[in-house]
């Protein structure tokens, strides 16, 4: 695990972690109210937000950046602009890929920082006022001077967080784009710049989807969180419920199609009324209600992402988890998505079935990512919470801190 090479400054994180618990609710969007950003701008128009983090000091370092590149998990990218053309390389790297020393701008973008880092997990906590089925992950870029990954829009709403460094945003009001075809990244070739900042850290940017926005580094240690959010189109959906259908068919598979009351056609080559009357009805059997679009949707929307991996547990006696649960904090694997619909709770687009009674639990472990139970809790409860508890642990998408 990359982790344990990451380092960090235990202090730092802990003294981030008290600022963020304390003021999530109102703190990282400055004046702007929780209410009135959502009504006003969420999905709507850009806000800038100075000082989001009064004297935010980055616990992450361009170090710790480099060292996450070099797992084979990790998701990033080099993009260098050489004499007017862009170049994108692909992870995982080598530390030497990174430490070499060039005249040319570079910027390297480093996704999913929150399944390697706590800090970054932490961090994310600050963005709650957006639904977790919303969120996709924190990515962390590291420029030098003048780096940039060029003018462009994303299809995501999306936080940038000025983290170490000054960047200069250009945002657009262009509806229309032009695209560099020849471009093996997405580059705007009419790009009209309406306004420009410069992001000082603890300054954040708000962007809804396809703003023409230009990030331009102008100091050679920059570092920019991005906290993205995820949106999945309807031709997906479509076709995810259709597969998810045809996984949950309940028909007999030996049934097939009869015609004891045949009668001679004129032409053997058509398919007679009654044939296609018989297999229309069969069609119209397939069957679905609101309750089984929503287990759709709960499976769906917490299936983790595609380069996940999850390491099996031990076998554990019943008795040992009990121990466990009582006595450490249980939380959820930082790569782990859990959400609910009503009573039913879904981890890594797996349905997990309970009695309602101990649904309480289930939501603080969803909506707080950790649960610590009491050890007052009575024997029947402790083993009831530990039959429903003990296989997410053995998957892997638990763990005790
Ligand atoms: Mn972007």
């Amino acid at each position: 695990m990359v982790a344990h090479n990451v380092t960090i400054l235990t202090e730092e994180v802990i003294r981030l972690n008290k600022i963020m618990r304390l003021n999530r609710k109102t703190h990282i969007l400055g004046k702007t109210s929780v209410n009135n950003f959502l009504k006003n701008y969420w999905q709507k128009k850009p806000l800038l937000i100075k000082n989001a983090i009064a004297n935010f000091v980055s616990p992450v370092t361009a170090s710790d950046l480099f060292t996450i590149a070099q797992n084979e998990e990790a998701i990033s990218r080099l993009i260098e602009h050489k004499q007017g053309i862009w170049q994108v390389k692909y992870g995982p790297f080598k530390r030497s890929d990174l430490l070499k020393k060039t005249n040319i701008p570079w910027t390297i973008l480093v996704q999913n920082i929150n399944h390697y880092l706590p800090f970054a997990e932490s961090f994310l906590n600050l963005f709650k006022f957006i639904p977790y089925a919303r969120l996709d992950d924190l990515m962390i870029s590291y420029a030098t001077k003048k780096g940039s990954v060029g003018p462009h829009f994303d299809s995501y709403d999306v936080f940038l967080f000025q983290a170490q460094g000054v960047r200069e945003w250009k945002i657009s009001d262009q509806k229309k784009f032009t695209l560099d075809k020849k471009s093996p990244i997405k580059i705007i070739t009419n790009f009209k710049s309406k306004n420009s900042w410069l992001l000082k850290p603890g300054d954040m940017l708000y962007l809804p989807p396809n703003i023409g926005h230009w990030g331009i580094s102008q100091s050679d240690d920059c570092l920019t969180y991005s906290i993205g959010f995820r949106a999945p189109g309807t031709f997906e959906i479509q076709s995810n419920f259709l597969d998810f259908i045809q996984d949950h068919l309940i028909t007999n598979v030996n049934e097939i199609y009869k015609d004891p009351n045949l009668t001679l056609q004129k032409n053997p080559a058509e398919i007679s009324s009654n044939m296609t009357k018989s297999i229309r009805g069969i069609v119209d059997r397939l069957r679905w209600d609101k309750s089984s679009i929503n287990h759709f949707i709960g499976q769906f929307l917490s299936e983790p992402i595609e380069s996940s991996i999850f390491e099996a547990q031990k076998p554990l006696s019943l008795k040992v988890f009990e121990k466990s649960l009582i006595s450490k904090t249980l939380r959820l694997n930082p790569k782990a998505r859990m959400l609910f619909i009503k009573n039913n709770f879904y981890v890594n687009g797996e349905y997990i079935k309970i009695d309602k009674k101990y649904t309480p639990y289930l939501k603080c472990l969803a909506n707080d990512r950790e649960i610590s139970l009491e050890s007052t809790l009575n024997k029947k409860d402790l083993s009831a919470l530990g039959i429903i508890l003990l296989p997410l642990y053995l998957s892997g998408f638990v763990g005790f801190i």
